[in-house]
């Protein structure tokens, strides 16, 4: 629907059918801008939702559980990529993040120039040209430079600086959030190699990784109650929270230890569903949850570091059933929970199977605010908002681009999902290596209406949706773009099958 509303306003400006694109105009014009706070978990996989998996999660998440019911739940929704930095970087940009250097894995954390181009549009960017405040209070990974303050000694031998440590009190951040759409930033580079904690563009704190996650929740609380009154007034706020968590270091606080019964990630997760909690309680003690739009997500899957097999015995399925976790091809890699809640305008308890991808947040936003993309941006972006208010079951994306941790594609098209590689492309077994070894297909092919759990490959019975696919992806790839619009570069030569593929 909205690649033909795009096509269409794409036509309307090119022979000045001004009729094409009133009625969208006229729509937006009629409603107030809503506010909009987007929840990005860290590693936390589609079953890790008690209402996304009643049969088989066992991690109780009362908030999540209300935003499912007060809003609309996606069923088929996937990070751009099923690890960090590439899917933050398409959220951010609605382009998927193989376009970029990133071929394959993630940023180091510190000192890693940024991933996002300084000319490229952003959401925060985009929004704050429609009057939106804009922050983030999390966790960035997307890259920033860094500039020691005077007299500070590098101590990490393996850089020649202090990275482990932290950055210095003191230290200037360089191309980071601030640079790119966002008024406010508070929060770390990622959850692992521990920046120091930032503020805007400086160092102010060393961290103590254990406090971060309630840190982050007063801080994004804080947030909302100091632009409660500016958003009442009309201007509305974006607020981008990427949390730290349930990532690795996986340390919940005291009063959270033991309260799932399941050990640590599962108390972790718990205290992530009482930040959303929080999240929530604020904006309704300041009178905001009417006109704001609430997206929760999760950047991937549950990561094997959460103890998967542990947590099976358990009976605790984090992937919900669906095949692999973080860094693999297959769903649990990057299919992800995603709740949307809105008042106004989201009908309460519903439910979509459309397949969306996080880089649709630039699109959707776009038709929000009833202004087109400039065909400079967005590339991989297509508006889900049809969908969100619940006018139309009707795809709105053709296909969606999946990509793993080593940086094997797949794409999906209907109930077709093709990945180029012989095993998961990631962490779990078997590895591409060991596929190779015990002589499965070099490609697979699963029908997810019949087979979700991707345990059939039915590559070598159709040949025909082998090759469609396979054209697809590698126009999508080779014209730097897969919405409409004139051909866009990629900013490397991207090679479609990794080394050993056929
Ligand atoms: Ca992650």
């Amino acid at each position: 629907m909205f690649r033909l509303s795009r096509f269409c306003i794409q036509l309307g400006f090119t022979l000045g059918l001004a009729a094409c694109i009133a009625p969208r105009a006229h729509a937006a014009a009629n409603s107030a801008k809503p506010n909009i706070v987007y929840i990005l978990a860290d590693d936390m996989g589609y079953g890790d939702v008690q209402a996304l998996n009643p049969a088989r999660g066992k991690i109780k998440t009362p908030h999540l559980d209300r935003l499912a019911s007060q809003g609309i739940t996606f069923t088929d929704a996937h990070s751009g990529s099923s690890v960090c930095t590439p899917t933050r970087y398409g959220l951010l940009t609605g382009r998927y993040a193989w376009r970029t250097r990133l071929q394959k894995s993630v940023l180091d954390g510190s000192d890693d120039p940024p991933l996002i181009a300084d000319d490229r549009l952003t959401v925060p960017a985009f929004l704050k040209r429609h009057g939106y405040t804009t922050a983030a209070i999390g966790k960035w990974h997307l890259g920033f430079q860094s500039k020691l303050p005077p007299g500070a000694q590098p101590v990490d031998s393996k850089k020649g600086r202090t990275f482990e440590a932290g950055l210095p009190v003191g230290s200037e951040i360089i191309g980071g959030p601030t640079t790119r759409g966002f008024d406010y930033f508070w929060g770390c580079s990622n959850a692992r190699t521990m920046s120091g904690l930032i503020e805007n563009n400086r160092v102010i704190e060393s961290l103590a990784p254990i406090k971060m996650l309630p840190r982050l929740g007063r801080q994004a609380v804080k947030y909302i109650a100091d632009h409660a009154a500016a958003a009442k007034s009309g201007q509305p706020f974006f607020l981008y929270v990427p949390l730290t968590s349930p990532h690795t270091p996986i340390l919940p606080t005291p009063d959270w230890q033991g309260k799932s019964g399941l050990g640590a990630y599962g108390d972790f997760t718990m205290q992530t569903d009482a930040v959303v909690g929080d999240v929530l309680a604020a904006l309704d003690q300041h009178g905001l949850t009417a006109n704001t739009l609430v997206i929760f997500t999760a950047d991937n899957g549950c990561s094997p570091a959460a103890d998967t097999p542990g947590l099976e015995k358990q009976g605790h399925f984090a992937s919900a059933g669906f095949r692999g976790y973080k860094a693999d091809i297959w769903e649990g890699g990057h299919r992800v929970p995603f709740l949307a809640r809105w008042p106004d305008r989201i009908k309460a308890g519903a439910q979509s199977d459309q397949l969306t991808c996080l880089t649709d947040l630039l699109a959707t936003c776009a038709e929000l605010l009833g202004s087109p993309l400039p065909s400079t941006a967005g590339e991989d972006s297509v508006s889900i908002l049809p969908a969100l208010l619940g006018t139309t079951r009707v795809p709105l994306r053709e296909a969606v681009v999946h990509h793993s941790i080593n940086g094997i594609f797949s794409i999906r098209q209907g109930p077709w999902k093709l990945a180029l590689s012989p095993g998961s492309g990631g962490w779990g077994k078997p590895s591409d290596a060991e596929a190779r070894q015990s002589g499965l297909p070099e490609l697979q092919l699963y029908n997810l209406a019949t087979d979700p759990g991707e345990a059939k490959n039915v590559e070598a019975e159709n040949p025909a949706i082998v090759a469609r696919l396979n054209a697809l992806l590698t126009r999508y790839v080779t014209d730097g773009r897969s919405t409409p619009g004139p051909k866009r570069g990629n900013d490397v030569v991207v090679s479609i099958l990794k080394s050993g593929a056929r």
